[in-house]
């Protein structure tokens, strides 16, 4: 069986983690969130390439480069999850499965985070589970993927 190629893309800010608001991210690393995504793909016969940018028009050229080398994107989109019409429509262009994922559970949050511009392109969102949200993911993905 061929294995899957997954994209974990993170957005605005995602880079800070584990330096400030312990309380709501936790202490972790992305590079930690990260390591546990690719070693529950380990087990699941998928690769994990990842991406961390502030920028809007990175994550969005990074969409469309997927098209041609991944099978499925995992994109934590930090602020830009409530906001970024660009992003929701690169993903739309993405023939693969999407999953949104938040450490955090936007919805038990400020009002201006309970709106999501990506949910209506993704296949599923998994949040509130900090770290285990990233294994969570990547099964999701190879689940459809099938
Ligand atoms: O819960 C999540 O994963 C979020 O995507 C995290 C975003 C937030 O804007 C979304 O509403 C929910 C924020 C990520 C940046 O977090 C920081 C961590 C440490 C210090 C400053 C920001």
């Amino acid at each position: 069986m061929l294995e899957s190629r997954i994209l974990i893309l993170s957005g605005v800010n995602l880079g800070l983690l584990g330096q400030r608001q312990p309380e709501i991210y936790g202490t972790d690393t992305l590079d930690d969130y990260i390591a546990r995504a690719r070693q529950r793909a380990e087990i699941l016969n998928a690769t994990v390439d990842d991406l961390q940018s502030d920028s809007e028009a990175v994550i969005v050229e990074a969409i469309a480069a997927a098209r041609s080398t991944h099978d499925a994107i995992i994109i934590n989109p930090g602020a830009f999850t409530h906001y970024s019409w660009a992003i929701h429509d690169a993903l739309a262009a993405f023939d693969g499965p999407v999953v949104e994922l938040h450490i955090s559970n936007p919805n038990s949050r400020e009002a201006w985070r309970h709106t999501s511009v990506v949910s209506p392109v993704a296949n599923a969102v998994i949040a509130g589970l900090g770290g285990h949200g990233y294994e969570l993911a990547v099964e999701a993905v190879v689940g459809i993927l099938g």
